[in-house]
């Protein structure tokens, strides 16, 4: 009989229930349900639509039971950094806030006063993002000290969920070193940096590892759904469990994981919390089995997924990148990693103003627009190899870009000339494969990463590019 384990991979811009089961040694994939998402505007801030999202997620569940493919278990996972509190009565306090609203502006100098940055680094590992949870925090504690005092329990995005659909609280590893809060080397919560910094010590749950049993779906939801089955975490960092699902078992190479954000970077057994990571902005995330994601932040697919939605989403990503192959040959470059691009009014404003500023020819048509995009994101990623080169002391051979975004096959074409790289592109839902391979280790469909990695080689197309 098949098992099938249930992937639910919500990304920032949509989500999506994956069904992963092993026929003929190979892995086959099943999408069953997917739906938007995105920040929404309430009364100022850029918030998630929690409630929402639950009801997809059981939306999918249901859909799993009409077809008569009932998970024996399923996890989620989600973008890192974001959290809810929760009162003495288990109900979410104040607005659900997600990481690209204006409230952590300014609020960096507050930790400092409390942490110098270097030191944050030494401790933590976790590159400066100002919408790590650390930020988070302050402004809450800043600008809303009784939500900080009500707080009885902290919960990151994906371990909500799982709170809402078994009644268990838990903390999952990967996700939490996205905080900034977590010791690579105890792999612990630093209460040390917590107390210093005034966060409520109680309302921060016990850490758990990938593959760790959370509970059955609470009564509630198994009759709403109409199955009951085990909830077992993935690395619900969905960059995590991109990692995880890395075609490859040697160490010659780079990888990308493509969607909103390129992630970008190596796997490593330590964590180099040096200056020499800090002055790059490499962080040292938490991967399974204690293994380190040691990557940068490229700001990634965002920016082109922004213009698209300002012109109404009246072109595909791939007319898109047919036009900003006609308009090849405009020069001007913007740095995608400018704080400018993190969450502008207006993308394709704020693009055309970074190139005014630097007395760039300024985008005029739409295939300029995309060209200046991809060509300036290719131009980071080729930076990126050479700093990680420079720290590592060694060159590597190919880069591995696994994701949605490994789907443009133009930006991929850019990456393989821009880094003089080989670029292998695949597979596409990296995420949820990562997310279905932890339940499989944990079901013992596979014993080791390497042969579930080996897995995912065997059992999706990869497409190769030159340079
Ligand atoms: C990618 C990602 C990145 C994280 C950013 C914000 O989806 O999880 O790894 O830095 O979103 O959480």
């Amino acid at each position: 009989m098949k098992n099938y384990y249930l992937a639910v991979d919500i990304g920032a811009s949509s989500g999506r229930h994956i069904l992963g089961t092993i026929e003929d040694g190979k892995i086959k994939l099943e999408e069953i349900h997917r739906f938007e998402n995105g920040m929404v505007k309430k009364d100022g801030n850029l918030c998630w639509e929690f409630d929402r999202l639950f009801d997809e997620i059981k939306t999918g569940m249901k859909k799993c039971k009409e077809i008569g493919k009932i998970p024996a278990s399923m996890g989620i996972d989600t973008w890192g950094v974001d959290f809810v509190m929760l009162d003495g009565e288990d109900k979410v306090i104040g607005k659900t806030v997600g990481y690209r609203d204006k409230r952590t502006e300014g609020i960096d100098s507050k930790v400092y006063e409390v942490i110098s940055e270097e030191e944050l680094y030494t401790r933590t590992g976790i590159q400066k993002q100002l919408f790590n949870t650390i930020y988070q925090l302050m402004a809450v504690k800043t600008q809303n000290p009784e939500h900080m005092e009500q707080a009885k329990s902290l919960l990151l995005v994906p371990d909500y969920f799982h709170y809402l659909l078994t009644g268990k609280k838990t903390t999952e590893y990967t996700n939490a070193t996205t905080t900034q809060l977590v010791s690579p080397v105890t792999k612990d919560w630093d209460y040390e940096l917590i107390e210093k910094l005034g966060y409520t010590r109680e309302m921060f749950c016990k850490i758990c590892m990938p593959k760790t049993f959370v509970g059955m779906l609470s009564e509630a939801v198994a009759e709403e759904v109409g199955f009951d089955c085990e909830v077992v975490l993935p690395p619900t960092h969905d960059t995590g469990s991109a990692v995880l699902s890395v075609p490859a078992n040697d160490d010659d190479y780079l990888y990308i994981s493509s969607g909103t954000w390129s992630l970008m970077g190596i796997e490593r057994m330590e964590a180099d919390s040096s200056m020499g990571s800090r002055n790059a902005n490499f962080t040292n995330e938490g991967g399974i089995d204690y293994r380190f994601r040691y990557l940068k932040n490229i700001m990634g697919l965002w920016m082109i997924q922004s213009v698209r939605h300002e012109l109404n989403d009246a072109y595909s990503f791939a007319q898109l990148c047919e036009m900003a192959v006609e308009a090849d040959s405009f020069k001007s470059r913007v740095d995608v990693n400018a704080a400018c691009f993190l969450s502008p009014d207006n993308m394709t404003e704020a693009i055309k103003q970074y190139c005014r500023d630097t007395d760039q020819a300024v985008p005029a048509t739409i295939g300029e627009l995309a060209a200046c995009i991809y060509q300036s994101l290719a131009d980071s990623y080729a930076e990126t190899v050479k700093e990680i080169e420079a720290i590592t002391g060694r060159t590597y051979s190919r880069i591995h870009i696994v994701g949605g975004g490994s789907n443009a096959g133009y930006l991929n074409e850019l990456t393989a000339k821009s880094t003089r790289k080989f670029v292998y592109a695949g597979p596409t839902e990296a995420t949820a494969i990562g997310n279905i391979l932890a339940q499989m280790l944990k079901a013992g469909e596979y014993e080791t990463i390497e042969a579930a990695r080996q897995g995912v080689f065997d059992s999706f197309p990869i497409t190769k590019y030159t340079f």
